[in-house]
């Protein structure tokens, strides 16, 4: 198997310090918990920006500021800087402008989310319009999409895309389940997911709430890789508040260790991923 990839979506955009008093939130926050988690073996950070009074805010200014941030941090503790990956999902409400401005400083990486899905009472808007249009500033500034599935039906609109030649394979995803709204975060309901990926493809699993850790827990044992932390989950275990995202980092570490598989660098990351511009 390949090392693992522990990705660490370190805030997200639905999430307030009324839910966890261990959100980090701004750039300064984001940076050090990000160093941290990059210390303890995470080599791609997904995220999201705050303004001041924490209301989630695609603002280019705010993501260059948590760039540069954790770019000083690890230069600083002598490590390398992880793959950064920006979220095209914003928070709910956003405009799609608002949600692709940050592209311009152009990451390594960016999410892309192939369908429109209940998200608890809101809607997470991405129509097929929506989703060229995001895959085509993708493409156009050679940032390497990660593919969020939600639900079901968004694996056969990966097909549809790569047809359309919308998006190329060899393509990485990502099973994000356990959304109230989309598909709930049974393992069996993954190996089906698993089933319709296009060949060469590479994934990873999250699960929101207590689908986190089994989730995570399959895809290591099945030659996938990792999404955790605070946007997806606040709970290390069951009423226990976790205190920031690096003890979930720190616990999959120990499990990798357990199951003799290594943990992936950022460079062996961007190998993995085929990252355009390694
Ligand atoms: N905040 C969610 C509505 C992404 O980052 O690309 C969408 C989201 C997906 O978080
Ligand atoms: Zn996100």
């Amino acid at each position: 198997m390949e090392p693992l990839m522990i990705t660490v979506a370190l805030v997200g955009g639905e999430l307030s310090r009324k839910d966890t008093p261990f959100l980090p939130l701004t750039p300064d926050e984001i940076a050090a918990e990000g160093f941290r988690c990059a210390r303890e073996g995470a080599c791609i950070l997904h995220l999201h920006a705050r303004d001041v009074d924490g209301t989630p805010r695609h603002d280019r200014a705010l993501f260059a500021a948590i760039v540069r941030k954790t770019d000083e941090q690890c230069e600083s503790g002598g490590i390398s800087s992880p793959i950064l990956q920006f979220s095209t999902g914003g928070s709910i409400g956003m405009t799609v402008d608002e949600r692709l401005a940050p592209l311009a400083l152009r990451p390594e990486m960016a999410t892309l989310t192939l369908g429109t899905v209940n998200f608890g009472e809101d809607i997470f808007e991405n129509s097929l319009p929506t989703i060229r249009r995001i895959a085509q500033a993708l493409r156009e500034k050679k940032i390497t999409p990660e593919l969020e599935i939600f639900d079901a039906g968004m694996m056969d609109t990966a097909r549809q895309l790569i047809e359309e030649g919308v998006l190329e394979a060899p393509l990485h995803f990502n099973f994000v389940l356990g959304v109230p709204g989309g598909l709930s975060g049974e393992v069996e309901n993954l190996e089906f997911l698993l089933g319709k990926l296009p060949e060469g493809s590479t994934w990873s699993a999250a699960g929101i709430g207590r689908y986190q850790l089994p989730l995570n827990q399959f895809a290591l044992s099945h030659g996938g890789h990792v999404r955790l932390g605070l946007e997806d989950n606040i709970y290390l275990q069951k009423g226990q508040l976790a205190e920031g995202n690096a003890p979930f980092v720190i616990r999959m570490k120990e499990l990798a260790k357990q199951a003799g598989r290594a943990l992936a660098s950022p460079g062996e990351a961007r190998r993995i991923l085929r990252l355009r511009r390694s």
